[in-house]
């Protein structure tokens, strides 16, 4: 427990106590609470584990010292849980909207019913709220606004969910008479793992057609606004989706500006302040002289770089390779030869070995690695030593008769409590590749999760750690690991890290990938399929890796089957 999240809980309950119209110098003790336990220096878990008085800090009296103790022991407290069954969990979500404080948010929760922001904002835009006494026009107008501005920070899309609505969007805008030019910008074209709402780019003759086509998109459940050449919409997904139509001569500096991200973008402004330029979404202009604009490839060459990809705009040192002639030449889906973490029906698959490497065969892969899971994942049918020689046979059978394709006989064996393994050496060792990963104990503290893992590394038969950190994007935070120790281990160790490709792994994440490259381990780009269309989420992975700088040479599963075999030995013998 960090203390942000000790904060947030005083926060929380303040917000809560302020709807209910309690006391409000409660209220302002657990704000003043919250903002003294943000800002200090050191770990409150500490201070409590080292029996230190929590009453000598600012703002924090007997009681409260009380319940940080018990939100270290329980997660939470009782007065906290207590309010968390009054209120519905949506009103506090309203509180983020202008214009709405405490108080109105009670009137229309019960005047109105309304307990989420989308309720708010339909609401808002069915006119209902300008109705009730003491709101009016304009305030709901704010209130509309606000929920939007709300949302995008509260409500983030899984990057594989928004494509299909991006796709869909550009299939449906493509039909729009006298469209010329298309893309969505924003963190989509970025690729980040999650986007806030898609934004979109047009060119053309008459770009109110073009808006006109748009809102009547069929999965458009609100329209926010709609002018002469932009437009925002909320699709029924609630996705948020913001058209702009811009001039044929600056859609290169437009596609730029709002393919961001900001940070990118603030920072090739003061590269061409530096040089006497001005840029803006309009074009490069020295002076009043548009120098470029039509083009992207011209905005970065105005400012003296090459292309720098959409997926490396994160002004995470980008700018600065650029300069120096050191970008990285990104991996592509092309350059993958295989997939190295695959299940089949002898564990939770839902197709046979030899389903599943016909499809990857199909995929023009030249290799497939077959890893079920072990034992202890007995549920799920997890393979034991006895189990594991069957299934050798099988394979070995599939060899003689698949051309092709080269069948990998792995395993994704579990990592234990104690960093064990749960299967014998003997039998890790028969095999062609091993993967590890933790499948249990994920609340374990960082120094026994992080030695877990440093502990399932040493084996020798382990080849790849699998989904290290364990995350589920916006569901499960990952295990509590060093980092740090991790990649400086498996660097002395040889072992590789994979990054799952399952959108809603993606784990690991762009930064760790990056940090991985720096420190020179290899990556294993893996679909963790459990069927034969799960092979496809390759690309997502794809997108991820190139997030964090990885280029063709990082991968082992680019490398040719031969090449594969030999590395997979000699890790073995480290
Ligand atoms: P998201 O939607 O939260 O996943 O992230 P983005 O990056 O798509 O952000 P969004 O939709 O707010 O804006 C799209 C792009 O427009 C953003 O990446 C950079 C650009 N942009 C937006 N606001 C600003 C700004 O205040 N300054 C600059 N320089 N660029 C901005
Ligand atoms: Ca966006
Ligand atoms: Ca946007």
């Amino acid at each position: 427990m960090v203390n942000q999240q000790i904060a947030q809980k005083f926060y929380k309950t303040a917000d809560l106590l302020e709807i209910l119209g309690e006391n409000p110098f409660r209220v302002r003790a657990y704000r003043n609470a919250a903002r003294t336990i943000e800002s200090l220096g050191r770990d409150l878990s500490e201070m409590v584990a080292n029996g230190e008085d929590l009453t000598k800090l600012p703002g924090i009296g007997k009681d409260l010292a009380q319940k940080i103790k018990e939100i270290i022991e329980t997660g939470s407290f009782d007065k906290l849980r207590e309010l968390e069954e009054k209120v519905p969990p949506g009103l506090i979500e309203l509180l983020k909207v202008e214009g709405l404080g405490p108080k109105r948010i009670k009137t229309l929760y019960e005047t109105l019913g309304i307990t989420t922001l989308e309720e708010l904002r339909d609401a808002a835009a069915q006119g209902k709220i300008s109705a009730l006494p003491g709101f009016g026009k304009k305030l709901e107008q704010t209130i509309l606004k606000g929920v939007i501005l709300a949302k995008k920070e509260g409500r983030r899309f899984k990057w594989a969910y928004a494509e299909s609505f991006a796709n869909e969007l550009v299939r449906f805008l493509k039909k729009a008479k006298g469209l010329n030019k298309i893309e969505v910008a924003g963190s989509f074209r970025r690729k980040k793992e999650t986007v806030g709402d898609l934004d979109i780019l047009v060119t053309a003759a008459r770009p109110e057609k073009i808006i006109e086509h748009f809102v009547t998109f069929p999965d458009i459940k609100t329209v926010i606004s709609k002018g002469q050449t932009r437009s925002t919409v909320i699709l029924s997904s609630d996705i948020q989706v913001d058209l702009r139509a811009v001039e044929e001569e600056s859609y290169g500096s437009a596609l730029h500006y709002f393919t961001g991200s900001k940070p990118h973008n603030i920072a090739i402004r003061a590269l061409a302040l530096k040089a006497g330029l001005k840029i803006n979404e309009y074009g490069v202009f020295k002076g009043n002289k548009r120098i470029a604009g039509r083009n992207e490839e011209d905005i970065f060459g105005a400012v003296g770089l090459p292309y720098i990809e959409p997926e490396l705009r994160e002004n995470r040192g980008e700018i600065e390779a650029a300069m120096e002639g050191r970008l990285p030449v990104l991996v592509t889906l092309d350059d993958i030869k295989g997939d190295l973490h695959c299940h089949t029906t002898w564990s939770d698959g839902q197709y046979s070995i030899e389903e599943m490497a016909l499809a990857a065969r199909d995929l023009g892969y030249s290799y497939i690695a077959i890893t079920d899971h072990s034992r202890r994942l007995a549920m799920i049918k997890g393979l034991d030593e006895k189990k594991l020689v069957e299934q050798r046979a099988e394979i070995d059978r599939l060899r003689a008769k698949i051309e092709g394709i080269h069948i990998l006989h792995g395993i994704e064996v579990d990592i234990l409590e104690d960093g064990s393994l749960d299967l014998s050496d003997e039998a890790l060792g028969s095999l062609d590749i091993v993967i590890a990963a933790i499948h249990s104990k994920f609340k374990l503290s960082k120094e026994k999760q992080t030695t877990r893992l440093l502990k399932a590394m040493d084996n020798p038969n382990v080849n790849i750690i699998a989904h290290p950190t364990g995350r589920l994007i916006g569901e499960r935070e990952g295990y509590d690991l060093d980092m740090e120790r991790i990649m400086e281990h498996a660097r002395q160790r040889g072992c590789v890290l994979e990054l799952n490709a399952q959108p809603s792994r993606l784990d690991l994440n762009d930064v760790h990938l990056k940090l991985a490259k720096d420190m020179g381990i290899k990556i294993s780009i893996a679909t963790d399929s459990h069927n034969r269309d799960n092979l496809l989420f390759m690309r997502f992975g794809i997108n991820q890796a190139r997030r964090g700088w990885i280029e063709a040479g990082d991968v082992i599963n680019c490398l040719s089957f031969q090449r594969l075999v030999s590395i997979l030995d000699k890790q073995n013998k480290i």
